[in-house]
């Protein structure tokens, strides 16, 4: 064929057919230590260690041995952690009181990992159900639905005892209308406003995705379901007020939860408000499902190549069980 049918601004081969020049066409897409956040569950026994069944090479940790495990994990650069504590001795109620128990496991371990890992984040997520009898992240009416105002309240206590303990963000999950002026209040009243961040689940679906993480904190609902406070999945809209009404109550950093599936959401919320630091959670059942698509070498290759879309998509950080075998490829890189 001759030159002359050729387009010039067609061919756009001549712009990627290089490796560094493939990567100046992916701006805003690498991933550093500061872009991914470690959950981490945390036991009451401080010396136990148990392995969660469905989800491989993840642990249910006593602090005693989160310590250890942490030490390896910050030399190769890991930059920040999300705490869940999971009771299994301390009693589980309506009002979830023994999420703020002076001998609840996060409440104990905060002051030991500031001590242990002076520049290392501690997030904490800020919920009822790991504590209440219902299994709901919210206060209960005698009816069996959400009771608001009880439930706001409860999760500002809470949120303000691990702010107290030692926590740098509180991220609460719960999804309830207000809480998040609830507690930036409560900060507030306790000058606390400008030592700890609020780490809002401001779009958090309802999803199917979170069976494993339910399994590993026993933290399901005894009774009905959390689609009257989660998102349902195909609602845009919702989510889109849900970033507003945080962002109006003085949420600092934003989440969409889950990922994967949700990447049009996360690309929304940065574009609605593009200054405000964007999270995506990699929640349980993603991490199942990748953690079983081939062999290491494709579980590695699967896995970047889904944390450069959530990149892509406008993600700033990354919440991620697979945060150990990233800083390990970062690393080999
Ligand atoms: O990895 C996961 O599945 C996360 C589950 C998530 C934790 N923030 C919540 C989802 C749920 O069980 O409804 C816990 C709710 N507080």
């Amino acid at each position: 064929m001759s030159n002359l049918f050729l387009c010039p601004e067609h061919i756009l081969q001549g712009g990627y057919f290089n490796a560094t020049l493939r990567k100046l066409q992916e701006p805003n897409t690498s991933i550093q230590p500061h872009n991914i956040m470690y959950p981490v569950f945390l036991l009451e026994n401080e010396d136990a260690m148990q392995a969660v069944s469905s989800m491989p090479n993840v642990f249910r940790y006593g602090i005693n041995k989160l310590i250890p495990a942490l030490e390896e994990l910050v030399k190769q650069g890991l930059k920040s952690i999300l705490i869940f504590g999971i009771v299994e001795t301390l009693p589980k109620d309506p009002t979830g009181t023994s999420a703020d128990a002076s001998e609840n496991p996060v409440i104990k371990a905060l002051p030991r990992l500031r001590e242990a890992f002076p520049e290392l984040l501690l997030a904490c997520d800020v919920c009822l159900c790991p504590y209440t009898s219902h299994g709901h992240c919210g206060v209960l009416t005698d009816k069996g639905v959400i009771d608001h105002e009880p439930s706001v309240k409860r999760i500002a206590e809470v949120a303000l005892a691990y702010a107290k303990a030692g926590a740098h963000i509180v991220a609460p999950s719960d999804m309830m209308d207000n809480r998040i002026k609830g507690i930036k209040d409560a900060l507030i009243l306790n000058g606390l406003q400008n030592q700890v961040s609020v780490l809002s689940y401001s779009c958090k679906f309802a999803s199917s995705m979170y069976g494993p993480f339910r399994d590993t904190m026993k933290s399901s609902p005894m009774a009905g379901d959390r689609k009257c406070y989660q998102l349902p999945p195909g609602s845009a809209g919702l989510a889109a007020r849900a970033a507003a009404r945080d962002v109006a109550e003085g949420a600092d950093f934003l989440m969409v939860k889950p990922g994967l599936p949700y990447l049009d959401i996360v690309r929304q919320t940065k574009d609605q408000f593009p200054n405000h630091p964007l999270f995506i959670y990699q929640v349980s059942g993603e991490y199942a499902m990748i953690s079983k698509s081939g062999d290491s070498k494709e579980v590695e290759t699967i896995l970047m190549e889904t944390l450069t879309c959530m990149r892509r998509a406008g993600a700033d950080c990354i919440i991620t069980y697979f945060a150990p075998l990233i800083l390990s490829i970062i690393k080999k890189q």
